[in-house]
């Protein structure tokens, strides 16, 4: 059994500007809420920032090489918002564009295939004062006109574009919980953030087809994360928790795009507080996407919650959404945790790709985040990571069923090239396949990249 992967299947490694860059001050940038918020007291593990990372702003070139020497075909990264328009809106920094474009030169002349994500969570702090940032329904518009100047600037080298990275992240973590920037805590506030990636998106998606498509020929579509949700018991009330769960989960970002409005639970529970689309706007946001974008983590088991019970929300202190659903969020005992106490379950990963195969009519799907948390050490100039490879060759497995049973996968990303800034965890959570030494910059290759680098070869799990 060589569980050998599609034709042209997409394999890479993803990142994200803020995570990885540094360079805060540098070229011209802008502050960004991350930049904010990590150097207000408190926010995020022992003080840490994005002000260094791993410095790939200034040493691109040796991590380009590295993931040339390891094979991989597809990259993906994220443009700083704020390098391209250091107040995200008005003029443009041209040492900004000079970046991002040597990059995607750098990555093409090692036959890299570049796919870029537009927003990986870096709101420009002059946005979120004069405009509340996602809050702000003019911000939808500039983040269009953002779009816009990437198009132009990139498109003739970029074919696959990402609007957004995770707006159930954005609206949870940063408007919910207030775990991350800008570290608002709401009951009806992600719902209102929520809307507006909903028809950012939409709106950069129609500037690219209007006024690029023809000419640039590439894609575009955004990218949701999601957890698998199982039924903790088999009894219907659970089984219609974890079917909720998942629609306030991805349903709430996806629905609107494949199928024009919100899951009719959603708007059923949650009633004022989740906005309306116009007859335009769903005219806008349907059908705006080309491929669907998943970043897949962990799963949990959903039971219901009975009327008159509190809903205890299990990861977070505000309830909040969670209550909306009224839905129980437990893990089993057994499972593997990683790092970031995610449950290892790769089976969650094909079912939650059948699942979004049968709710959408089988779209075109790429994994565009997939990876795990461990605590790696260099020893003698080696860093042995074998639950990295374990993990990975579990998902692998997972996703190769999904396709055998029909899921139109076609690509996979792993989260991440190399070890950094894991937002509100700081440094010390590694989620890379290359690891990085934050005192000295200095990269080692771990074992798990060098096995990824044989799948990526022939393209399947195991030799054929
Ligand atoms: C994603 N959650 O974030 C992001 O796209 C990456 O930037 C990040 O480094 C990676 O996953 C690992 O965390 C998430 O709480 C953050 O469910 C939090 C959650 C999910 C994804």
């Amino acid at each position: 059994m060589s569980r050998t992967f599609p034709p042209n299947f997409a394999w890479g490694t993803a990142t994200s500007a803020y995570q990885i860059e540094g360079a805060w001050q540098a070229g011209g940038k802008g502050l960004h809420i991350w930049d904010v918020f990590a150097h207000t007291p408190g926010k995020t593990a022992r003080g840490e920032n994005g002000d260094v990372a791993c410095d790939h702003y200034h040493r691109f070139r040796d991590d380009i090489k590295l993931m040339a020497e390891l094979g991989l075909k597809a990259y993906r990264f994220s443009i700083l918002w704020t390098r391209i328009q250091p107040d995200g809106m008005g003029e443009v920094n041209q040492a900004g564009i000079d970046f991002y474009s040597e990059l995607i030169d750098e990555l093409l002349a090692h036959s890299i295939t570049p796919w870029v994500t537009l927003h990986h969570w870096d709101m420009p702090a002059a946005l979120q004062l004069e405009h509340d940032g996602w809050l702000g329904r003019k911000t939808t518009d500039y983040f269009a006109a953002y779009a816009r100047i990437c198009f132009a600037h990139f498109g003739d080298r970029v074919k696959h574009w990402i609007t957004l990275n995770e707006s159930w992240v954005i609206a949870m973590l940063g408007f919910h919980d207030g775990v991350f920037a800008p570290g608002r805590t709401s009951d009806s506030e992600p719902y209102r953030v929520a809307h507006h990636l909903i028809l950012a998106h939409a709106k950069a998606a129609k500037v690219y087809r209007e006024e690029f498509k023809a000419e640039q020929g590439g894609v575009i579509g955004m990218t949701n994360n999601c957890d698998w949700r199982h039924p903790k018991t088999d009894t219907p009330e659970d089984r219609a928790a974890a079917q909720r769960s998942l629609e306030f989960f991805l349903a709430w970002f996806t629905d609107p795009i494949y199928k024009g409005d919100y899951p009719a639970v959603m708007r059923e529970r949650v009633g004022d507080r989740l906005p309306e689309f116009t007859a335009e706007e769903k005219e806008l946001i349907t059908g705006s996407s080309d491929f669907f974008g998943l970043n897949h983590y962990n799963t949990m088991y959903a039971a219901e919650v009975p009327e008159g019970q509190e809903v205890e929300n299990y990861v977070y202190a505000n309830a909040g959404v969670f209550a909306d659903q009224r839905v129980a969020l437990t893990a089993d005992p057994n499972w593997e945790l990683t790092d970031m106490q995610w449950p290892v379950v790769p089976w969650g990963l094909r079912e939650l790709l059948l699942w979004i195969s049968e709710r959408y009519g089988n779209p075109p799907i790429y994994i565009t985040e997939n990876g795990c948390a461990t605590p790696d050490v260099v020893v003698d100039g080696k860093c042995a990571d074998p639950r990295r490879t374990a993990f990975l060759e579990g998902y692998l497995g997972a996703v190769h069923e999904a396709i055998e049973r029909g899921a139109d996968v076609r690509g996979y990303f792993v989260w991440s090239l190399m070890d950094n800034f894991e937002w509100a965890s700081g440094y010390d959570k590694r989620f890379g396949m290359v690891h990085v030494d934050f005192d000295t910059l200095e990269r080692t290759v771990k074992d798990s990249a060098r096995w990824y680098a044989g799948v990526v070869g022939r393209s399947g799990l195991e030799a054929a």
